[in-house]
């Protein structure tokens, strides 16, 4: 079994050297134009080169959740395509989306911007029950988050495609119940899929929906947010201000109107970060389980896009 790694901005050797140690029966190489045919590969964000070249491949292992750049090739129809569950990414996600939830709730920034002025002063302390966490998704990521945010106390709601039971949040599914969703929501988490069908979904119609005061994090991708509505609803008042992790452009470039936007917390793409060992167990387990025609988690359902 001849196993190829193409993953764009990553430091392959320690990879390679990790896939070998949990494969010891597969041959792994470095891909590189003109390499020989592979059965399987592990891969993030290939050119559209690697495919066309590949055409003997049964699955590509994605080193991340997100299969988006995966899904903007042209890929043959039986290929599969296999994402990573959680591997470490979870509990990452819920300590970064508790972490802006509460900094904001708890108002640490204006905390913080008091104290480096010299003053000892006290805001009136909030009530949980006014600030109500919306999180669009409740997949791995959005139910390990929404579990994390409910143990803080705050009322939780969740919006899936299919309906979802998970103990402590109340449930919303499909565009007809977005609406109700939006408008019982203060602080808004997004943890969707970039697909068709969401793309662009945090827009001035919809964030116009949460209650006054609202609050973004996004963590998902930059391509939900159409950024010029956000800046808009800051401006107006309506929206207090986001956590943003994700950008349409990445990295995000200088001069960009979010960069030191009073209102913003900007990271760099950083909320989850692909865990290297925990990432290679999983793919090595799954990759054996398929080889041996077993049935995997993980493995996207193209047509839905996700
Ligand atoms: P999952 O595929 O496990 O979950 C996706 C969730 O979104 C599901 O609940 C799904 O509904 C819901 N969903 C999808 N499409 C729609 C729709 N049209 N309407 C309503 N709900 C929808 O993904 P993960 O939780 O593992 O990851 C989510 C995303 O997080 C990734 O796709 C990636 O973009 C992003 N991510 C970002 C990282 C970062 O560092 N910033 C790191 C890792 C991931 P249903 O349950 O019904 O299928
Ligand atoms: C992912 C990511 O999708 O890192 O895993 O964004």
């Amino acid at each position: 079994m001849h196993i190829t790694f193409c993953c764009s901005d990553t430091r392959p050797e320690p990879w390679l050297d990790g896939l070998r140690a949990a494969l010891p029966e597969a041959q792994v190489s470095l891909w590189q134009p003109g390499a020989p045919q592979a059965d399987h590969a592990v891969v993030w964000a290939p050119p559209q080169q690697f495919i066309d070249e590949q055409p003997r491949l049964k699955a590509l292992f994605n080193t991340g959740a997100g299969v988006d750049a995966l899904l903007k090739l042209r890929l043959p129809e039986d290929l599969a395509i296999v994402r990573l569950d959680d591997a470490g990414m979870a509990v990452q996600m819920a300590e970064y989306v508790c972490h802006a939830l509460i900094r904001h709730f708890r108002e640490f920034d204006s905390y913080e911007a008091d104290m480096a002025a010299g003053q000892w002063s006290f805001r009136k302390p909030r009530r949980r029950a006014d600030f109500p966490v919306g999180i669009l998704g409740l997949g791995v990521l959005g139910q390990r988050v929404a579990r994390a945010v409910a143990q803080f106390e705050f009322p939780v709601r969740g919006w899936s495609r299919t309906p979802k039971a998970v103990e402590g949040v109340e449930g919303f599914a499909g565009p007809s119940q977005l609406n109700d969703f939006l408008a019982g929501t203060r602080m808004l988490v997004c943890l969707l899929p970039l697909t068709d069908d969401t793309r662009n979904i945090l827009n001035h119609c919809t964030l116009a929906r949460l209650l006054p005061g609202a609050y973004l994090v996004n963590v998902a991708r930059g391509a939900h947010l159409v950024e010029e509505d956000l800046l808009a609803l800051l401006e107006s008042g309506h929206m207090a201000g986001a956590t943003l992790d994700v950008f349409r452009t990445e990295p995000l470039p200088a001069g960009h109107p979010f960069r030191g936007h009073p209102q913003l917390t900007l990271t760099p793409h950083t909320s989850a970060r692909t865990l290297r060992e925990e990432s290679i167990a999983q793919i090595a387990r799954k990759l054996r389980a398929f080889e041996r025609g077993e049935p995997i988690a993980g493995v996207v359902d193209r047509p839905r896009g996700y």
